[in-house]
């Protein structure tokens, strides 16, 4: 055995017994299996051209579907301090946001209880060995899809909920306008994103010189932009307009034109379980589709015993498209019902009735000149 293969072996081996400690058969019985599967990692494939990524498979095995009704809930690893999207509110102590909202959703589709599920919250770096290890059934966190990740971390990216770019802030009061501004400057990141990544690469490539301000979280990457020891402030435009309403004076500061990449953002399942992975998929395009047909929770019963194909296939009224999936045939009339299409989703957590007021942009439906365009429910 080579030593890489050793390492990730007993880290492996160490993350199991850590479960034990905690109790929790099911758990325990899921990562035994992920050790089998973790020691076949070639030691060539381990760097995924991403800081802070461990490379490792998953189970190909496993029927995760079995393990939440087994479970009764869904287990999501999300986001608490990304507001607007993954944030425990202080008022209510709940998760609210958009990501929390597809975690709802596909606890409506798989338990028909959209109050069914659990969320983890993770940092960038957790975020990758929790889905790995089993410990979470769905990855829904502003996660950007990109090759090495889909192929090298034992993940699997489902339908992009939210078409995204990294971009910059700095102060008003700078004067800066564009990135070439940043010259000299320092700039807050978080370790283990995309964003570290483009933000040299971007860099390097306009020749502007700058000095990388690291942290592993959220809030200390903001608290240190905010307390002026950064000049710059980067991660997704998404991320910087959440982040914006937690400094202390957020009018006082910008987010640059520029964007500096492609930031795809979606759910990921753990590559191997496939008909979960349908699962995850098809609860998006749910919300896709229904908000293409007009369709919304306060209006899906009125649709009902209509005759329309399409809608009834949707509803499932017609067709027997949940038992494909080992779902009830009203699986997506139980996601639209309790958590809503995807603009209700989008507008209940950034839409004009909130801090964020966010343009739809690239996530329009792509009749409306957007990205969004679900497959047909036929
Ligand atoms: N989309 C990028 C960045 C995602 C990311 O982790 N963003 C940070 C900054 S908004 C975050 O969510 N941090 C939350 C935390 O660490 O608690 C990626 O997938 O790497």
């Amino acid at each position: 055995m080579n030593k890489k293969y050793f390492l990730v072996l007993v880290s492996a081996v160490l993350v199991a017994l850590l479960l034990v400690a905690c109790g929790g058969q099911a758990q325990v019985e899921t990562v035994t299996v992920e050790v089998t599967r973790i020691v076949e990692v070639p030691a060539a494939s381990t760097d995924t051209g991403q800081t802070g990524e461990t490379t490792a498979m998953p189970s190909a095995e496993g029927n995760t579907l079995q393990t939440v009704r087994d479970r009764g809930t869904v287990k999501c690893g999300g986001n608490q301090s990304v507001p607007g999207f993954g944030y425990i509110n202080p008022d209510t102590n709940e998760f609210e946001g958009f990501d929390i909202d597809f975690c709802k959703a596909v606890a409506a589709a798989a338990l028909g209880d959209a109050t069914a599920f659990e969320i983890r919250p993770t940092t960038a770096n957790e975020r990758f060995p929790v889905l790995q290890s089993g410990e979470i059934d769905v990855l829904i966190r502003n996660t950007t899809w990109t090759l090495s990740r889909d192929t090298q971390l034992g993940a699997d990216f489902q339908p992009t909920t939210f078409y995204d770019g990294q971009g910059m802030m700095v102060r008003k009061d700078s004067g800066i306008t564009s990135l070439e501004g940043l010259e000299g400057g320092t700039i807050c990141v978080q370790s283990g994103t995309t964003t570290e990544k483009n933000l040299a690469d971007v860099f390097r490539a306009q020749g502007i010189n700058f000095e990388p301000v690291v942290f592993d979280d959220a809030d200390k990457t903001r608290e240190a932009y905010d307390s002026g020891q950064c000049d710059g402030f980067t991660t997704d435009k998404s991320g910087l307009v959440s982040q914006q309403i937690l400094l202390a004076e957020p009018d006082a500061h910008v987010i640059l034109d520029e964007t500096m990449s492609k930031e795809p953002l979606g759910p990921l399942t753990r590559h191997g379980d496939n008909n979960w992975g349908d699962i995850v998929m098809w609860t998006v395009n749910c919300t896709f589709e229904a908000e293409e047909l007009g369709i919304d929770s306060t209006n899906v019963d009125t649709f009902l015993g209509g005759d329309d194909p399409v809608v009834q296939n949707l509803l499932g009224e017609a067709g027997d498209l949940g038992a494909g999936m080992g779902l009830s045939n009203d699986w997506c009339y139980q996601v639209i019902k309790q958590v809503g299409n995807y603009a209700e989703i989008y507008n209940r957590n950034l839409g004009p009735d909130t801090p964020f007021d966010l343009a739809r942009g690239l996530n329009q439906q792509w009749t409306d000149g957007g990205l969004l365009y679900s497959p047909p429910f036929r």
